[in-house]
């Protein structure tokens, strides 16, 4: 039985992933890490304090639980990265490449990086986005992923690390709070709708960026990472895709349930982030490869959110 070691378990995708993962494999071939102490039902399995840059740490913990397979989600966001540049750098990238160093030097089975949607820039065709295609991200977040596909795609090739990646587009889930994205309006849009009936929005109201439902990201990452060697032939990352919409277009969508809700916008340099990524994208490699498809769309993503997010705030 091989055993998971999930890094920065206590984020957004973490906490629930850690919770699918244990659920898939049992309690204890999961280790859950992060830098600060679990909560809630992480706690119910095994957790280990790490700060993934201390490389002697992190080979510890993988010794110590005989791990062999790494799902590496600890980064510094889009937006948070602007605030303190070389410290993203610093953080994304040298924690990409610890993990990267062990998995070739102590032969791991398979290891699981994110990428995001943040690798395009302002050049890049900005409808269906192809998977290969003209990549100028202008944010440090968005250098840092490129530069991490392309360690990704070296390790394979050079060193045979088995090592494979998503491009996220926004995630959007309910359960936990993500931090310091440009996408997190609409995660925010759900807690102001219910809490206070009105939401202001920092980016404009036709700003439309790809986005997915939690529960498709952790399907879409567990498909990939279930799916034999052979049909994963791309080895920087792939495209994958769910639903695109707009502030304006979401907001339409939970009036529908909450008629009184209203929205009004105030953009900030989050705009500017947002308007250098793509509308859309083209995941059709993803969908051929290894059978990629999404679920939820944006009527039900939003009837989901707003009742699971009724019960857990009464
Ligand atoms: C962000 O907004 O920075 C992230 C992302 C799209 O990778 N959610």
């Amino acid at each position: 039985m091989s055993k998971i070691l999930v890094i920065g378990a206590c984020g957004q995708l973490g906490s629930e992933l850690t919770l699918t993962l244990r659920s898939m494999y049992g309690d204890n071939n999961v280790v859950a890490s992060d830098l600060r102490e679990p909560d809630g039902d992480l706690a119910n399995g095994p957790f280990e304090i790490l700060n993934v840059l201390n490389k002697t740490d992190l080979a510890n913990i993988v010794d110590k639980h005989t791990i062999s397979q790494i799902y590496h989600l600890a980064a510094i966001l889009s937006a948070k990265g602007e605030k303190d540049p070389k410290f993203a750098w610093d953080l994304n990238m040298n924690s990409l490449l610890n993990v990267l160093e062990l998995a070739r030097d102590k032969n791991l089975e398979k290891i699981y990086w994110p990428s995001s949607i943040a690798v395009f820039g302002p050049n890049t065709p900005s409808l269906n986005t192809p998977q290969h295609t003209v990549m100028d991200p202008n944010t440090v977040y968005g250098i840092s992923k490129l530069a991490g596909e392309r360690w990704c795609e070296y390790y394979f090739e050079k060193y045979g690390v088995d090592v494979r990646s998503l491009r996220y587009p926004g995630l959007i889930g309910y359960k936990s709070k993500p931090g310091g994205g440009t996408t997190d309006y609409a995660v925010d849009i759900f807690y102001k709708a219910l809490e206070d009936g009105s939401y202001e929005s920092f980016l404009s109201e036709n700003t439309y960026l790809p986005m997915m439902y939690m529960d498709d990201a952790i399907k879409a990452t567990i498909d990939l990472m279930e799916a034999v060697k052979e049909k994963i032939q791309i080895r920087s990352s792939y495209n994958v895709a769910a639903i695109s919409f707009s502030p304006k277009e979401i907001a339409g969508e939970i009036m529908k349930h909450l008629p009184n809700f209203s929205i009004t916008y105030n953009p900030d340099f989050r705009q500017s982030i947002a308007d250098s990524w793509p509308d859309s994208i083209d995941d059709s490699e993803a969908r051929k490869q290894w059978g990629w498809q999404h679920q939820f769309d944006l009527s039900k993503m939003t009837s989901t959110i707003l009742s699971g997010l009724r019960d857990l705030l009464n």
